[in-house]
């Protein structure tokens, strides 16, 4: 029987819509992919309630969804590294690969890049999807499709971890138990950290945090900075070497200059509000080095690898699951702030 690609398509804000849409034929060096599970990130959220994010504003209809696995179901003419029935993993950035970012090897930092549900660019959350094959990656037999578009997220924390220079023995925070600060202690703890303490204005996702692996957590109900970096520092038996922002709460940029070892190292993923303020007389004086995380770069090998091998487990993070065609239910799921991740089913049933 021949397939429909049914199809999330954000036709403006707040107006998602289960759509029947072209199955798309894979161009020269792509594959097309039979899409298995697409995980709901906080942009896609973002994008279908408030139509933008600072200047990517929603202007054309777009499919939301960057979190995806899938079966190989065609290949394009010049791919070689990939070949049909491959269960893969997708990278949603493609860069140009010409520009001077590429080459150098930092492709997160490419101005002309395509990412998957980032207007005006397309996103996944279909049947069917098209995609670069040098931005997609096979994944081994023991390795789920949902683990593999946990991969994504994974890659973040990542990025993050390898940003801060997290090592062997080292003391880590991170602030905020979402998605991407949980991502970021499971590969903390991976790079040898000897203690990984989350901070959150949640209880329960603290719990979690404890849950999954943090090793301490604090929670954060005082607006005194200094109050929470003392229990942060009792809690892992003295300052962090390495902070990592996940929450996009100003509270936490400062947190993190006023907690962070003199002579460390203090990483922003979280993005909140554009301009927040910083100690600057404490980051000078005791030499924080406060460093920006953009997604990630050649993270897919390796987050693959650590799930494959058992070192880094994120399937608990996956709280709940819906079909393709309960997309609105997993939208208001993940709107409603329960659980960690909503993940997508897209095979037809
Ligand atoms: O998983 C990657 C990802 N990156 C996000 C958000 C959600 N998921 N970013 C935050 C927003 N920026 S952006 O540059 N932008 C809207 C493109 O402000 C990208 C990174
Ligand atoms: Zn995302």
């Amino acid at each position: 029987m021949t397939d429909t690609n049914l199809s999330a398509v954000l036709y403006k804000v707040q107006h998602l819509r289960l759509v029947d849409r072209p199955i798309p034929e894979p161009k020269q060096g792509e594959v097309q992919i039979s899409m298995r599970t697409v995980g709901i990130c906080g942009s896609d959220v973002h994008y279908w309630h408030s139509g933008a994010i600072g200047h990517f504003v929603v202007k054309a209809p777009m499919l939301l969804g960057h979190e995806c696995a899938g079966v190989v179901s065609k290949v394009g003419e010049g791919v070689t590294n990939l070949k049909e029935g491959d269960r893969v993993a997708i990278e949603p950035g493609v860069p140009c690969r010409q520009c001077e970012l590429c080459k150098d090897g930092r492709y997160n930092l490419c101005p002309d890049v395509f990412f998957l549900a980032t207007p005006p660019d397309s996103g996944a959350l279909a049947r069917y999807h098209t995609h670069a094959a040098d931005f997609v990656f096979k994944l081994p037999d023991n390795v789920s499709f949902e683990e593999g578009s946990m991969i994504e997220p994974l890659s973040v924390g990542l990025h993050a971890c390898r940003r801060a220079g997290v090592k062997l023995g080292g003391r880590v925070m991170v602030c905020g138990a979402g998605p991407i600060g949980l991502c970021a202690m499971l590969c903390a703890k991976a790079m040898g950290a000897a203690g990984v303490c989350m901070t959150d204005i949640d209880p329960k996702r603290l719990e979690f945090a404890r849950k999954v692996g943090a090793t301490s957590t604090v929670l954060v109900d005082t607006k005194d900075v200094e109050e929470v970096a003392a229990k942060v520092r009792v809690a892992l038996g003295g300052a962090p070497d390495f902070s990592i922002e996940a929450s996009g709460a100003q509270f936490c940029v400062e947190l993190g200059v006023v907690t962070t070892k003199t002579g460390g190292t203090f990483v922003v993923v979280g993005h909140g509000p554009t301009h927040v303020q910083i100690p600057i007389v404490n980051t000078v004086a005791r030499e924080i080095a406060i460093k920006g995380s953009f997604r990630y770069v050649n993270t897919w090998p390796a987050a693959i690898a650590m799930i494959s091998s058992g070192k880094i487990n994120v399937k608990p993070l996956v709280t709940h699951r819906f079909q393709l065609e309960e997309t609105m239910d997993a939208f208001n799921t993940a709107k409603s702030g329960v659980g960690v991740k909503v993940m997508i089913n897209c095979e037809r049933q």
